[in-house]
């Protein structure tokens, strides 16, 4: 890898949104649009399902018998964002713009929503991680998302959390000038569209500038 790097860095794209907002669905195009314009690229998602917190965390959304309390799995979060730290710096400091399909945001937001935890403690195990040059966040209106399929068993997955959750993805959205709301009722070819021109932009506006930390 370190003989093909670039001297130009990657950048750390973000997207977020609610449950079913079309996320992974635009994650993938984006990638591949990416990688078409010669933009190396690589896709990343959070929860990483595979590793040793992942399994826990795949455990604890699939209801199965898992005593998890709030505060253990939100930490188990943040470690399966901390565990592949290194691997997401040397993709981007190599110029591979990464993709990511939630990161810190759902973390926080869907912590912050259950109110056993405030939001200041919620945001603390993120910092220090790399922080997103550009995040998506998809909106969705709640009678659009019921319109989708693929609203499973999994926890979370009810309209009043969800609804909360939107409302926490919102004020952490505000006066953040790297945050970029996008609506995601339009049609998958239309939100794409939009995604991948504020994408070449921010790419295109960081090449040269460090990798920042949240
Ligand atoms: N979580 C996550 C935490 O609590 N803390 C954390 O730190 C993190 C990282 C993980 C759960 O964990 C929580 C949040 C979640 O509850 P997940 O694995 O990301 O969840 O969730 P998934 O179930 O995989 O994905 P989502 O439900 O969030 O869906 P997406 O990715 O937003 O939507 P997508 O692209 O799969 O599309 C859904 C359906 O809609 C269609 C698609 O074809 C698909 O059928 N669709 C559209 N239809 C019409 N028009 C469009 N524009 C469409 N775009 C997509
Ligand atoms: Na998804």
């Amino acid at each position: 890898l370190t003989t093909m790097c670039s001297n130009k860095r990657g950048a750390l794209i973000v997207v977020e949104g609610v449950d079913r907002s079309g996320k992974s669905t635009q994650c993938k195009k984006l990638v591949e649009a990416l990688e078409q314009a010669n933009f190396p690229a690589k896709l990343m998602t959070f929860p990483d399902r595979t590793t040793l917190t992942g399994k826990l965390i795949d455990d604890y959304l699939k209801n199965k018998d898992c005593k998890l309390n709030d505060q253990a799995i939100h930490l188990l979060f943040s470690a399966n964002r901390w565990e592949n730290v290194e691997k997401m710096k040397s993709l981007i400091n190599c110029g591979v713009t990464l993709v990511i399909d939630r990161y810190s945001y759902s973390g926080i937001a869907f912590s912050a929503v259950k109110k056993v935890m405030n939001l200041d403690w919620c945001k603390q195990p993120e910092n220090g991680l790399p922080k997103p040059d550009l995040v998506f966040l998809l909106t969705i209106s709640l009678e659009e998302m019921l319109t989708r399929p693929g609203f499973g068993n999994e926890r979370y997955e009810n309209m009043s959390f969800q609804n909360n959750v939107a409302n926490m993805y919102n004020s952490l959205c505000s006066d953040k000038d790297n945050w970029v709301k996008i609506n995601a009722a339009g049609s998958i070819e239309e939100v794409h569209k939009k995604l991948v021109d504020i994408s070449l932009n921010t790419i295109r506006e960081v090449e040269s500038l460090p990798l920042k930390s949240l």
